[in-house]
């Protein structure tokens, strides 16, 4: 799960020897590249188990995965249901496909037998950033690719391979990556508040004078119910609280009083020098970040909030200085 393969000589994934193999939310990209092992195949697709992502067993679900195949010969996903030979039965029938992505190469090859759930695998180029076989190459998607809220909720894992909460947005991204583009504006029926995240990275105090040119502010989270609404708006983004003015002394940016807090274990630790600014993690706990430590000039992702469902500015004239002041 969440593994990013490229350029490998052999098979960028392959799984198997297992009663039991999920292969979810893989990057596989132009591996296979050794001749001796793609001509071996005879140009054949029958060829046992090459492909980009490769799975034995009797009992596989393989949902969620780009697989991006250079070579017209080998195929982006290819199972084998190989074990069926030696327990019996039509154990293949437990292999199941959905919500793949694969994009060159033969495509997505079942070796006959495909799940229930075999819908929604699409073959377009999943457009990522830059992808290549170099170090420096990111294969993290772009706004337009046909990826993007295409996964199988179902069959996906809570984290992405940077750490990112996923889904942002409806469903999962197709990929090892969860597109890190702003949510939409939504409103949590709770409150009848706005939210939304932002995906360009700022410092705590650009990120709070962003909000507030959209007359809204970094959002503050003051109940356990607007804790669950903000953590789906995804998270490794700054909140509207700080305290800088007095070390411990917690307060959210809008003045509302701090009687909820959702630390995660050992924070805030005010650490590496001194954190004094509000993020919240994947999952949704909190951790003092920022400056004016060694994180001074860290930049994060941030969510916007705003009292009711339109844009317009609403905090009264007596704290719109507090928004300024900084
Ligand atoms: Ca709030
Ligand atoms: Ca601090
Ligand atoms: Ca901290």
């Amino acid at each position: 799960m969440n593994n990013l393969t490229y350029g490998n000589g052999g098979r960028g994934i392959l799984a198997g020897g297992a009663a039991h193999v999920d292969i979810l939310h893989n990057t596989a990209y132009g591996n296979m590249r050794s001749k001796g092992l793609r001509d071996s195949c005879g140009g054949s697709q029958d060829c046992n188990m090459f492909g980009e992502i490769a799975a034995e067993g009797p009992d596989m679900s393989i949902f969620n995965n780009i697989a991006v195949a250079e070579y017209t010969h080998t195929l982006s996903i290819k199972t084998y249901p190989y074990w069926s030979d030696v327990i019996g039965a039509d154990l293949s029938q437990k292999v199941v496909y959905g919500n793949n992505l694969n994009y060159g190469g033969w495509g997505i090859e079942d070796n006959g037998t495909i799940g229930s759930n075999a819908g929604n695998n699409i073959s377009q180029d999943p457009l990522l950033a830059a992808p290549g076989l170099n170090a420096d190459s990111d294969f993290h998607l772009t706004q337009d690719s046909p990826a993007i809220n295409k996964g199988s909720a179902e069959n996906s894992v809570p984290l992405d391979f940077d750490g990112f909460a996923r889904p942002i947005g409806i469903l999962p991204d197709i990929g090892a990556y969860e597109a890190m583009s702003d949510t939409a504006k939504t409103v949590n029926p709770a409150n009848g508040h706005s939210y939304q995240r932002f995906s360009s990275p700022l410092t705590w105090s650009e990120a709070k004078t962003a909000c507030a040119a959209l007359g809204g502010y970094l959002a503050t989270v003051t109940s356990p119910e607007e804790q669950k609404y903000v953590t789906s708006k995804g998270a490794n983004a700054w909140l509207g609280a700080t305290d800088e003015v007095q070390e411990g002394a917690w307060k959210w940016i809008t003045g509302e009083t701090w009687n909820y807090a959702n630390w995660s274990a050992g924070e805030p630790n005010d650490g590496c020098g001194g954190q004094d600014y509000l993020q919240i993690y994947p999952g949704g706990t909190w951790d003092d970040h920022g400056g004016p430590g060694c994180f001074k000039d860290i930049t994060l992702p941030y969510i916007c909030e705003w009292n009711g469902s339109s844009s317009a500015p609403w905090l009264p004239a007596m704290y719109q200085f507090l928004l300024k002041g900084k």
